[in-house]
């Protein structure tokens, strides 16, 4: 401890350092990981449409609770144009069905498990009881599986399937869903187990926001291929039942060269010349995107953002750029008003190079008439902020040695382990937590939101507005947040989402109490 402690005051004194090492880092994409290349011929982007994910249908709605069923099964889907590529797929499809669900109506999400491995299904974003929130070692078997490969016992496991069940007691907010098993998260979502899940509510749809078709959730994903047009993944294991990580080339994380959005490769959709709501989500295992309007239009701002994570925010924000690290969510209106019908607006990815600097591109194909607004005041967010002796808890961040005696990457100079609480946090208090790093990481934290206070030496950046969940931790950097665990006690995670860093080790337990 008496390292990370003498990092984090060295950092924390050095406003200067911390910025210039940030600068760095930000101007290149690559510090996030390493670029894994496809070995087969790439479509040309803007050829393909961008498909919407089809929207789950309940198996029963009575008693007031939403009952769906998912089965996790392999199948094979036609990503690259003329190409098959095998998945594993929530229904057999990438990215899943999303979940439709309101405020106050619980949804009971049935996962039934027809692959060859183990899976687990976390709710990222969702208000959730410890037995329903897709802790890593919680497993769902396959049958005929009767115990776990490799060395991980001692959660609940299930066979066959599991009902994880979703109170739904939370505003209306952009969440997803995806596999979180012990030690493989990063190759089972490169596979395609994510999928939306989305909450409505009475105070979201009494807004005049852009709704129905113009009301569009976006996965953004990067993926290289094989030749045969599998996904490309540098697994150690790629039975994905034994060793867990990636080869050492890629333990800062993969990066591929084809950006999808919606499991699609640069995809291209028709627009109408009127206002459009993007749910924007990086689902990419270690990807961060400086997503871009080009042509910017010509007037008004790219991007208005109405939500974060955690949904709504209190007051529309405008953006020239949108920094998104993995498994954040940006809520944003776009107003295709401004540029002539016929235009080509590419969005881009300015933290790109060569073929990952295009994302999708929207054509103006029509004039049509709008009857939406982004009125100036949203909703109302309650601040939560720390008072005199608020409890302060230091998460420090740095790669390391495993127990193995391979590299990893550490939390506080530890490598996770399930069975160790790592903190002990009483629900309903407000408590400040300080993030610490040296290289980039996106911070995710279970069960709650929170809200930014400080990054860096001032106070939170352009894009920490509202309720968060993740947050992207750039090297030199602290960032320091207000949470309040409420509700529910048990053990929940907290952790990089890299996936690659996750996956070796880089995970926290911390337990609520009443
Ligand atoms: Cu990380």
């Amino acid at each position: 401890m008496t390292l990370s402690r003498r990092h984090f005051l060295g950092l924390s004194g050095g406003a200067a350092i911390g910025a210039t090492l940030g600068g760095c880092a930000l101007a290149s994409g690559s510090a996030t990981g390493n670029l894994l290349r496809s070995s087969l011929r790439l479509p040309g982007p803007f050829t393909v449409p961008l498909p919407v994910p089809a929207v789950a249908v309940p198996t029963d709605t009575t008693g007031g609770t939403d009952h769906f069923a998912i089965t996790q099964r392999h199948a094979e889907v036609e990503i690259l144009p003329g190409t098959k590529t095998p998945i594993l797929g929530y229904d057999g499809q990438f990215p899943g069905p999303t979940v439709p669900s309101r405020t106050g109506r619980p949804v009971i999400v049935e996962h039934i498990n027809e692959l060859d491995i183990p899976s687990v299904v976390h709710l990222h974003g969702g208000h959730t009881p410890a037995a329903s929130d897709g802790f890593p070692t919680d497993y769902v078997l396959p049958r005929g599986m009767d115990t776990v490969p490799g060395h991980h016992q001692g959660g609940t496991i299930s066979r066959g399937s599991f009902a994880y069940e979703y109170p739904m007691t939370q505003r209306a907010a952009t969440l997803w869903y995806h596999d979180h098993r012990m030690d493989f998260t990063g190759p089972a979502v490169y596979h395609g187990l994510a999928g939306f899940h989305l909450i409505h509510d009475d105070e979201e749809e009494a807004l005049p926001l852009p709704g129905g078709d113009r009301d569009i959730p976006l996965m953004i994903t990067d993926r290289a291929f094989e030749a045969d047009g599998a996904f490309r993944y540098p697994a150690l294991d790629p039975t994905m039942l034994e060793q867990p990580g990636v080869t050492e080339q890629y333990m800062a994380g993969v990066l591929g060269d084809v950006v999808l959005v919606n499991g699609a490769p640069w995809p291209e959709l028709d627009v109408d010349a009127v206002r459009y709501r993007f749910r924007i989500l990086n689902a990419s295992n270690a990807r961060r995107y400086d997503l871009r309007l080009d042509p910017r239009p010509p007037q008004g701002a790219s991007f208005t953002q109405i939500g974060s994570d955690g949904g709504l925010l209190a007051a529309p924000l405008e953006h020239p750029n949108l920094r998104i690290a993995p498994a954040e969510r940006f809520d944003v209106v776009i107003d295709f008003s401004a540029y002539p019908v016929g235009s080509l607006v590419t969005l881009t990815n300015a933290f790109g190079t060569g073929s990952t600097k295009n994302v999708m591109r929207f054509r103006i194909a029509r004039k049509a008439r709008d009857d939406s607004n982004v009125p100036p005041r949203l909703s109302r967010v309650e601040g939560i902020s720390s008072t005199a002796g608020t409890l302060t808890r230091e998460f420090t961040f740095t790669q390391g040695p495993l127990p193995s005696g391979e590299t990893g990457w550490l939390i506080n100079g530890r490598a996770y382990d399930p069975a160790r609480i790592d903190s002990k946090v009483p629900l309903g208090d407000i408590e400040l937590w300080r993030f610490i790093t040296d290289v980039h990481h996106p911070i995710h934290v279970h069960l709650e939101q929170f809200q930014v206070t400080r990054r860096g030496g001032g106070g939170p950046g352009p894009f920490d507005t509202g309720w968060k969940d993740t947050i992207d931790l750039r090297p030199g950097e602290v960032v320091e947040v207000a949470i309040r665990m409420t509700d529910y006690a048990g053990t929940y995670v907290m952790h990089c989402h890299n996936l690659e860093h996750e996956d070796m080790m880089m995970m926290s337990n911390f337990q609520t109490l009443r």
